[in-house]
């Protein structure tokens, strides 16, 4: 039986780009990058390098044949420094040997001579300095500066978020083959196989069709292999074409870490305003992102926060700024939430100060907010099927919230140097990539002679299993045992222009692609079934692998049904294109319907503190997610668990830092520290049922969502902390680590 990616993985099974044999001649890539953040280079000496054993050759932007240029939106996206370097990890050169060990060895040879220049880390440092990577947009929704005059409470404040290493198990790598006739064909683990072969494509100067670029499956991903696995894949296609031998680029851990961006960190300054029950009147807000040193995603990103800043709350008067600062660190790129996880958690700390100036607790706030049918989103959309109110509801109901925070005052009463908190994170999500062209999809569905099916479409598979919702939609649709179905790897070749899998659409439009594919299949089967049940095609169905007329079953069973249609020359392969219908945004006016719909959920998160030692583990996570009807529960699940484990971490222990000239300083497992099984709490997921006409098959996305119940965590640390120092006043700056954590337990209010 044709095995899915889930249980090759727990069979060990499943193989990577670096489990693929070595082809004899295979070459060796080590980039030899900048060891400064900022600066022009003045010499390049390569003698070192050149002169040791096994070194074939060492490239540098002169032997690019095509653009130096690895990027969608600024010329400075090179692939290789060529004048000036502008953040600490650049690659500069590309050293080409027999071996691994002898490529990085010599790329330590290779001495660059710098004349440096002034460097900054800081988002609001370089906005001082007017460095941004374009001009500020701003949302807006009613009329804020009137609004003030109405409200009984107003805080402001600030809010900082920190960066987030991917930590994807396979780092990046590529393998690429020359082919005859100027030819190509590049392994890449990379989310964006459309996007690999254009850049390839434009850096060698040649038509797009001589590059495949293959994608069997990736070992993680969650955003990083986006945009920055081009570079890597780029690096071995200059090489292999130059050499006509195959090349292949993986990088280390620590490599990996220093070298490739990681999520935003933002800074915020906010102000709200209530009326005294708790209504939100007005939010204003500008956010300063920390882009690093060119674009990468980060404008896409940007744009994705300010389409979240109200989260899951209607407030009628919204005014909210975004800055993309541009600073000398690696750029940063799309990572799991993609911004959207920096805007709400600013609203939720102008939700928190809120409810401490009115002695409330935070969950009043947010309850008394939360959206409603029909309330406009800050861009114009209304909120459609909106499910806020009812996953709040069932939350409380479900997993007896109020009993629970009884428990919790009565455990803080009679301890004093332990104490819980529980808090509450719902989430709002947009749906569709907010570059509207990039809601599409295709794919191709064969069916072979002896029954079995293969699909392509343009889904990467990354350990969120969309080749196993993939083969449901087939199976499904074809009404046949999903043991029939296979889907293929990922490749340029099979499905052309295709999106990147990102942005949780990814069995959503490629779902839809397979489906619409397979009911063109399934159209001519039925011309054929009339022909040998003797009735009109609209008469036939196929149900369970059998034929039916007017829904009762006939001797023709799918093996037979197939081999008619061959004999008698019907297609058994087709091959379909969908487009998210209705989508559009209007960027004159910051207005629009950029979303096919909205995934919401609420989560309860529960701490408990040593206030003895600054530790503490979040004991217990409980969640109502908004789904449709499943394509693969089991993964859906597994989705939401994975996603609010890894919001935990950015929100407690995951702390990024860079020494003052830009150097990474955690750039290992033991400095970073993330969430391992022992931090994990008890997660009970329970899923709002519904359907979703928006979706394929009625199902919903979740790959994203479930991130930002993560944020939960942050609150609930801070509530405890404020339980045993009620003076302390948050600063609001994640991750909050057991060292922040321990300071704010002792820190005087005075
Ligand atoms: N789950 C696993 N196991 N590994 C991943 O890399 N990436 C996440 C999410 N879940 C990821 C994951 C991100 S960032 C996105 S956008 C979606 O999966 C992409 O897949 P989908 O569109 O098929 O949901
Ligand atoms: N990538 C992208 C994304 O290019 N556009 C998006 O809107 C998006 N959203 C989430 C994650 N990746
Ligand atoms: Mo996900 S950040 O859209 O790859």
């Amino acid at each position: 039986m044709y095995a899915n990616d889930i249980d090759l993985h727990a069979q060990g099974a499943s193989t990577f780009i670096d489990d693929m044999p070595e082809p004899a001649g295979l070459l060796h890539v080590c980039p030899v990058v900048s060891g400064i953040a900022h600066g022009l280079i003045e010499s390049v000496d390569l003698n070192d390098a050149l002169a040791c054993p096994g070194v074939v050759t060492i490239l540098l932007a002169k032997d690019i044949p095509g653009g130096n240029n690895i990027g969608n939106v600024e010329a400075g996206e090179v692939l290789l420094a060529e004048q000036e370097v502008v953040y600490q990890g650049q690659p500069v050169a590309v050293v080409v040997a027999e071996s691994d060990a002898v490529a990085r060895q010599a790329a330590g040879l290779v001495r660059i001579c710098y004349k440096e220049l002034p460097a900054v880390f800081d988002a609001r440092a370089a906005h001082a300095q007017g460095l941004h990577i374009a001009p500020p947009r701003i949302f807006s929704l009613g009329d804020v500066d009137q609004a003030w005059q109405d409200c009984d409470v107003i805080v402001e404040g600030s809010a900082a978020s920190g960066a987030q290493e991917h930590v994807y198990l396979e780092t990046q790598v590529a393998v690429a083959y020359p082919l005859e006739n100027d030819g190509l064909k590049v392994f890449s683990a990379t989310q964006s196989p459309g996007m690999v072969q254009r850049v390839i494509a434009r850096v060698l100067d040649c038509a797009m069709n001589r590059v495949e670029v293959d994608v069997l499956r990736l070992g993680g991903a969650f955003g990083g292999k986006e945009e920055q696995a081009t570079g890597w894949a780029a690096m071995a296609a200059l090489a292999a074409v130059r050499l006509q031998k195959p090349v292949k680029v993986r990088l280390n851990r620590g490599e990996d870490m220093r070298w490739t961006g990681k999520r935003h960190p933002y800074d915020s300054d906010f102000k709200i305003g209530l009326d005294k029950t708790g209504r939100i009147l007005a939010y204003e807000v500008c956010f300063y992102q920390n882009a690093g040193a060119v674009a990468d995603l980060s404008l896409a990103i940007l744009e994705r926060t300010l389409f979240h800043v109200s989260n899951s709350y209607f407030i009628p008067n919204v005014r909210a700024t975004a800055i993309s600062c541009r600073t000398h660190l690696p750029p940063n790129t799309a990572f799991r939430g993609f911004g959207g996880p920096q805007a709400m958690f600013a609203l939720e700390a102008a939700i928190f100060k809120a409810a401490a100036a009115m002695h409330v607790d935070p969950a009043h706030i947010q309850r008394r907010n939360l959206l409603q049918e029909c309330q406009p989103f800050p861009y114009g959309m209304p909120a459609e099927n909106c499910r806020a109110q009812r996953c709040w509801q069932q939350l409380h109901d479900r997993f007896d919230l109020p009993r629970r925070q009884q428990a919790i005052d009565r455990f803080n009463a009679g301890h004093s140097l332990e104490k819980k908190a529980l808090a509450l994170m719902p989430i709002c999500f947009g749906i569709s990539f907010t570059a509207t062209f990039l809601n599409q999809a295709s794919a191709l569905v064969h069916v072979y002679a002896d029954g079995s099916v293969s699909v392509s479409c343009g889904a990467v598979e990354m350990g969120q299993g969309v080749k196993e919702k993939i083969r449901q939609v087939a199976a499904r649709a074809l009404s046949i045992d999903k043991a029939r179905v296979k889907v293929e790897s990922t490749n340029t070749a099979r499905i052309a222009n295709m999106s990147p899998t990102a942005a949780s659409v990814g069995a959503d439009l490629n779902g839809q692609a397979t489906l619409l594919a397979c009911q063109r299949i399934l159209q001519g089967l039925k011309t054929v079934a009339a022909r040998l049940a003797g009735g009109e095609p609209e008469q036939i169905s196929i149900e369970q692998e059998q034929v039916c007329l007017n829904g009762q079953p006939t001797a023709t069973g799918w093996n037979k049904l197939v081999s008619e249609a061959y004999l008698s020359r019907t297609p058994l392969s087709a091959h379909a294109h969908y487009a998210t219908p209705k989508v559009f945004f209007d960027r004159s006016r910051e207005q629009g319907r950029p979303f096919a719909y909205h995934v919401y959920g609420c989560a309860a998160v529960e701490v408990a503190v040593d206030c003895l030692r600054g530790t503490y583990r979040v004991t217990d996570v409980s969640i109502v997610h908004d789904g449709g009807r499943s394509l693969a529960p089991d993964v859906d699940r597994g989705q939401v668990e994975g996603g609010v484990v890894q919001g935990l971490g950015w929100m407690t222990l995951e702390e990024v830092r860079h020494d003052g000239q830009g150097r990474l300083l955690t750039d290992s497992l033991t400095a970073y520290k993330i969430p391992d099984l022992y931090f994990a709490p008890d997660i009970a997921v329970e899923f709002l049922d519904g359907d979703n006409p928006a979706a394929v098959m009625h199902s919903k996305a979740v790959g994203e969502p479930p991130l930002m119940y993560g944020i939960g965590g942050y609150f609930a640390l801070v509530k405890a902390i404020r339980a045993f120092n009620p003076d302390w006043q948050p600063g609001f700056s994640a991750p909050m680590t057991p060292e922040k954590v321990l300071l704010a337990l002792y820190e005087c209010g005075c």
